[in-house]
């Protein structure tokens, strides 16, 4: 348990009394306690698990020291569940609205009987708050305009669902007379693979009133603050976008802040630190001295840092790498020379096996693997042993047509809950690759489902292990597997790990790829495709890769196509 989750338990608790109106010193006792514990520099749980004596740090006295012993020990603080069951939690967020606080909370819930953000939403909305005495409409007002922050609990968007959004808002922008420079940063611009939210940053010249126009752009749904060089707005989808004019001399230093991640930009403050030098949002200053601020190169150059790409930037030692000058260079878009997971109307895709080849080859990419799923498809239309013989067939014949591409004879073939693969070895052996998955049983135990991956790379036919986790971003979790346990045999037995680039796969994650990078083991970026459009799904597995850390030669579709088939050769 990290100190954080300690103190935000105690802090809430603390909200609790103070809405049932308990002793402001108990109350203050608690704060206090959380507030030690946040800026500790130790974790509480290594001081307990080492045995210390917790009560020896100030504002933290016998009782609360117990509590957290407790806490980190079982992961409950019983005082708070006591008073959750009279008092709900959800009122504690409730009460750090601005201009609410405890007094009126309690009124809220008193007469109101308001319990959640969703109560206080729906009361809103019916005008029953401003008819609370000691409210009014002012009040209302400013409940109304917090609480797009406090509903969607930790609702995030999936990337790619944010693109366009990002991508119109940012046009639209740019067409403003005397607005210059426009870009997203934040988790967006760090591609990861949900964003809670945009952060746009422009440049403009000071006369114009970039706010104000953007308030008014057809896809807002709610404005939730408006000033002149900061705006919050709510797009009628949901998604909440943050809007900063910056001038353009600290256009680098803004872009690096907001960028973050958080946790990179505290260590980057700590190495300014070290040369005596300040850094914000607004630039490097030594003194009163501006030393960098109008572009990123700029700011992590006047740190002794070479620039860090975004996707690098979650504080998993790329400040370091950057200090020593060995960042990786990571894997880009014109590296790939194919893909290796895609599905045609021969199979339960949209598009033709033609229409696939043309679009691939636009697309500059010299091969691709038609993967059709094979009978054992739980959901059905999969290829028996018959109909992919034929298929075979005809692929050779559509090869002698095709230019600047080859189709790759290939299969996604099923993997059965025993771990053995769903087609007769001699038809397996006769493609020239497999990419295998699992589509059923996703509830076995770890143990079983970690042998099972393991039994289905025993086929010598076996290739790629297709979106290994089988999640599904916030509708799946993930299978219960060992990773490294699947890693390490697959790289023993000369098999490979997909990336697959489904916007609600992103299986391996990012993490998963920096993994696999450190164990040795290379992997396949795919679209997974399922029609010409979704062949551009290529780009988000790569994102996840690049934010893992690959470079080319980690990445086996950057080779060649006779490179690739020895590759892949057992
Ligand atoms: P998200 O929106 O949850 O997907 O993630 P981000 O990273 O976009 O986070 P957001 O929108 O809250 O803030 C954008 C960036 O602003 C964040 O990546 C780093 C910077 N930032 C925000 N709050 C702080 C802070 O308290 N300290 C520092 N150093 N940077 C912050
Ligand atoms: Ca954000
Ligand atoms: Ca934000």
């Amino acid at each position: 348990m990290e100190n954080a989750a300690i103190a935000d338990r105690f802090d809430r608790l603390a909200d609790l009394l103070e809405i049932e109106g308990a002793n402001p010193f108990r109350i203050r006792a608690y704060r206090n306690a959380a507030a030690r514990v946040r800026a500790l520099s130790r974790r509480v749980a290594d001081l307990v698990n080492a045995g210390e004596d917790l009560s020896e740090l100030p504002d933290i006295g016998r009782d609360i020291a117990e509590k957290i012993r407790v806490l980190v020990d079982t992961g409950r603080l019983p005082l708070l569940e006591e008073v959750e069951s009279r008092t709900p939690a959800e009122l504690s967020d409730i009460m750090r609205i601005k201009g609410l606080g405890a007094k009126k909370t309690a009124a809220l819930h008193e007469h109101l009987g308001i319990k959640s953000v969703a109560d206080l939403k729906r009361a809103v909305a019916e005008h029953q708050v401003r008819e609370l005495s000691g409210f009014g409409e002012k009040t209302e007002q400013l409940i109304a305009d917090a609480l797009p922050r406090l509903e969607p609990a930790e609702k995030r968007m999936l990337l790619a669902d944010a693109e366009p959004f990002a991508e119109a808002l940012v046009e639209k922008l740019k067409k403003l007379k005397g607005v210059s420079q426009v870009a997203v940063a934040g988790s967006y611009r760090r591609r990861r693979e949900t964003v809670g939210d945009l952060d746009i940053l422009a440049t403009a010249s000071p006369k114009v009133r970039v706010s104000d126009q953007f308030v008014k752009f057809d896809e807002v749904g709610q404005v939730v603050s408006h000033g002149e060089t900061r705006s919050t707005v709510v797009l009628k989808n949901g998604l909440q976008v943050d809007l900063r004019v910056v001038p353009s001399v600290s256009y680098g230093a803004a872009m690096v802040y907001f960028t973050g991640s958080k946790a990179h930009n505290i260590e980057l403050r700590r190495l300014a630190q070290k040369r005596r030098l300040k850094i914000n949002e607004y630039g490097v200053f030594g003194g009163d001295e501006r030393r960098a601020g109008k572009t990123e190169k700029q700011v992590y150059d006047s740190v002794g840092l070479t620039w860090v790409d975004p996707v690098l930037r979650e504080n998993r030692g790329e400040l370091e790498a950057a200090r020593k000058g060995n960042l990786p260079k990571l894997v880009t878009m014109r590296d790939l020379r194919g893909d290796l997971h895609v599905h045609s109307s021969a199979g339960d895709g949209r598009d033709s096996l033609e229409a696939m080849a043309g679009a691939a080859a636009k697309r500059g990419l010299d091969y691709l693997a038609v993967t059709e799923h094979t009978a054992g498809f739980p959901a059905g239309g999969g290829l028996d042993a018959k109909a992919l013989s034929k298929h075979m067939d005809r692929i050779d014949r559509l090869n002698d047509g095709l230019e600047g591409i080859v189709l790759l004879k290939s299969a996604g073939v099923e993997i059965l809950e025993d771990g053995s693969l769903d087609l007769p070895d001699e038809l397996l052996a006769r493609l020239d690759l497999t990419v295998c998955a699992v589509h059923a049983h996703f509830g076995l135990g770890r143990r079983r489902q970690t042998e099972r991956l393991v039994r289905a790379m025993d086929n010598p036919n076996f290739n790629i292990l297709a979106h290994p986790s089988c999640r599904l971003i916030g509708r799946r979790e993930p299978v219960d597997i060992d990773l490294e346990i699947v890693m390490k045999a697959a790289l023993e037995r000369g098999c490979y790990l997909e990336v697959n680039g489904q916007p609600s796969r992103l299986d391996l994650d990012d993490n998963a790829c920096r993994m696999a990078k450190e164990l040795g083991l290379k992997v396949a970026l795919c679209s997974d495709a399922h029609g010409t459009d979704d062949l551009d799904d290529l780009r988000h597995a790569l994102d996840q890769a690049r934010r893992g850390w690959l470079e080319k030669d980690d990445v086996i579709n950057t080779r060649s196509r006779t490179a690739l088939l020895k590759l892949l050769r057992r």
